[in-house]
């Protein structure tokens, strides 16, 4: 081979090389939330593992609640508790921990790494989430806050309004409960309630310099839910999924209707089959749409070479999704933003 065709078989062999590798290490998540990217990142920067990563920053959404959407003292639910949704996932291994309808208990995302790394399970629930633990040594302390009495009065003083029945006996759009089922249906279209869009669940994928990929979420789910409601933060697949040898993903938005489809799975399945991540995104979100046209929802992807993007559905207040990166092209988490369709 002479110098020149050796010089071009370089030239292009770096060519793919650049293409083929996005900026690793990444951290990227959901919403506006630097403090939590940066927590992340920090964590990477000093040696440690994805799943460290991803837990230190959910951690960091849930010890300043972020907006009010993760950790204590928000959404309150028809009682006026709060409580909590979360779940973290190991690419490598598949190794999933969730806990869901956790009560009295901060620290979410650590519980569900508790639940992966000294359990069988993958999804613990309520009651015996919070024994779980307090077991493990996590500290029972009262999640409610002024703010979330001052959410749940103003409701009450507003006949419970909005809610999330269907249905029954009294009207739900008028009367607060205890309902009974009614058998003529009088409103069959869900309600849309416009509290829906202040409310941001973290949901983070991180990818270190050898392909380890995690990714995990956390949310205080939706304010004025019906006591016992799970949305999808802590189902896997559905609030978020992750595959080393794919990609992650983390959806936030209508819980209730989102887990419907599965939409991280999905999306880590089509970057498995070659889709860029935004296109993957757009996909995912496009499935829900076809059924849901009004839903308000997003999810970020990413992935294993370190490329990312993110969807998000147009509807009426919402037409751009934030979202956090970091990555080695930037020491400071970067915002981005993509434009909703
Ligand atoms: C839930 N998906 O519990 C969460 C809430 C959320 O943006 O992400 N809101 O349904």
């Amino acid at each position: 081979m002479d110098k020149m065709a050796l010089l071009l078989l370089i030239s292009s062999l770096t060519v793919v090389f650049t293409l083929g590798h996005g900026s690793l290490p990444l951290v990227i998540n959901t919403w506006p939330f630097k403090n939590a990217t940066a927590a992340a990142w920090s964590t990477l920067q000093s040696g440690g593992s994805v799943l460290d990563a991803v837990e230190r920053g959910c951690a960091r959404c849930e010890m300043e609640q972020c907006d009010g959407s993760v950790g204590y003292g928000g959404s309150p639910d028809e009682t006026g508790e709060t409580t909590l949704d979360a779940m973290i996932i190991n690419g490598d291994t598949m190794e999933v921990g969730a806990v869901a309808d956790l009560r009295r208990i901060k620290n979410a995302i650590s519980v569900a790494r508790a639940v992966m790394e000294h359990t069988e399970h993958t999804l613990l629930v309520g009651e015996s989430a919070s024994v779980f633990a307090e077991n493990m040594g996590f500290i029972a302390e009262d999640l409610t806050t002024n703010n979330s009495i001052q959410i749940f009065s103003q409701w009450l003083k507003g006949n419970c309004q909005p809610n999330y029945h269907k249905k029954v006996f009294p009207d739900p759009s008028k009367s607060c409960g205890p309902y009974k089922p009614r058998a003529a249906p009088r409103r069959n279209k869900r309600a849309h309630h416009g509290m829906m869009r202040s409310h941001d669940t973290i949901g983070m994928i991180a990818l270190d310099e050898e392909g380890h990929l995690a990714a995990g979420t956390s949310t205080n789910g939706m304010t004025h839910k019906v006591p016992g409601r799970v949305g999808d933060s802590p189902i896997i697949g559905a609030g978020a999924y992750a595959d080393s040898s794919a990609g992650g993903a983390a959806a936030t938005g209508d819980g209730d209707v989102m887990m419907r489809f599965l939409p991280s799975y999905l999306a880590v399945e089509l970057m498995r089959a070659g889709a860029d991540p935004s296109a993957a995104c757009k996909t995912a979100i496009s499935r829900i749409k076809r059924h849901y046209s009004e839903f308000f929802g997003a999810i970020i992807c990413a992935n294993t070479t370190g490329h990312y993007g993110a969807a998000c559905n147009k509807i009426t207040g919402f037409s751009q999704f934030h979202y956090m990166v970091s990555n080695s092209e930037s020491d400071t988490p970067l915002l981005k933003s993509v434009d909703c369709f």
